[in-house]
């Protein structure tokens, strides 16, 4: 049985609206691939950039469970092990394959998920089935018009698709997706990038529609401009500020987002035990999670 979301309001850290509760997290970069082609995405392996989709190195699901274990050694406070990335955790089958391992040997942590959800209508009977606690699927827009300039395509069923045409199928099984786990008792965070010239005034729309698909929780994430949307603005605090007031009209909204790294582990915004867990390869930037 999925933990409620008042036992994840208290031990996951991601799951706080309100107050932080210091709780810590290990992210197992399993999943290299993705299926969708959102415009702000830049991917790579390296140490040094903080944000979503970038990790110092690709694991398999056997060291997964070997880097849990050293991680809860060097930070005792984590309660979750997530997959956030670099890639899409349902693109390839190895976040499923990890989670199926990781339940065997640690009964007591909280499974965390994070997906852009093209292929959540396929895969929640598993994602329910592995044990996952908390899913996170990240939603940027519900009108077709709006996303279109955020994802450029994606890749289903082997056919690819582009414009509204791909948005379309993109939100129909987002929101699909969310109700079928949703209903099977699993809490789920919806994330959102918050994009000023392109979804600035959607978010609040966003919010509702997700929230009467059965989300219990928001989080709006400031834009990282880079790659097709480098001409983007950055958010500024008053605009978030009043995105986030607006949403909560809706949904909880979580506020303590840190835009973790694929490879993050340990307290957000304090302890970081990253960089002795995953040591094997090359240096690096700042970049996007999928948290
Ligand atoms: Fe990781 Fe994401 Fe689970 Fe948290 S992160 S998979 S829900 S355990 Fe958290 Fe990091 Fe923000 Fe994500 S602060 S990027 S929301
Ligand atoms: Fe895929 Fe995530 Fe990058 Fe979008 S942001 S292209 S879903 S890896």
């Amino acid at each position: 049985m999925a933990l409620s979301y008042e036992d994840l309001k208290v031990n996951h850290p991601c799951f706080a609206a309100g107050i932080k509760n210091n709780k810590g997290r290990v992210h197992l970069p399993v999943s290299p691939g993705c299926n969708i082609a959102c415009n702000f995405c830049r991917r790579s392996i390296k140490d040094t950039d903080n944000r979503p989709g970038v990790s110092r190195e690709i694991i398999t699901p056997e060291e997964a469970v070997e880097i849990v274990r050293r991680a809860l050694a060097l930070c005792p406070d984590i309660t979750v092990a997530g997959v956030a990335g670099p890639g899409d955790a349902l693109a390839t089958p190895y976040a499923l394959q990890t989670f199926r391992l990781i339940r065997r040997e640690f009964s007591h942590i909280i499974k965390c998920m994070s997906t852009n959800g093209l292929l959540l209508p396929d895969y929640a009977d598993e994602v329910i089935d592995v044990g996952i606690d908390s899913l996170t699927v990240t939603v940027n827009a519900v009108d077709p018009a709006i996303l279109a300039r955020i994802c450029e395509g994606i890749v289903c069923h082997g056919r690819h698709y582009t414009g509204t045409e791909a948005a379309k199928i993109l939100i129909n099984n987002q929101l699909a997706g969310i109700g079928k786990v949703s209903r099977a008792g699993i809490t789920v965070k919806v994330n959102t990038v918050l994009i000023p010239e392109i979804n600035g005034d959607h978010v609040a729309e966003v919010a509702k529609t997700v929230a009467a698909h059965g989300a219990k929780i928001l989080n709006i994430i400031p834009l990282i401009p880079q790659h097709r949307l480098s001409w983007c603005s950055v958010p500024g605090c008053d605009l978030l500020s009043r995105i986030r007031s607006e949403a909560e009209a809706y949904i909880n909204v979580f506020r303590h987002c840190r835009r973790c790294r694929a490879d993050a582990a340990g307290i957000i915004g304090g302890l970081d035990v990253s960089g002795q867990l995953y040591i094997h390869h090359i240096k690096a930037e700042n970049t996007f999670s999928h948290g």
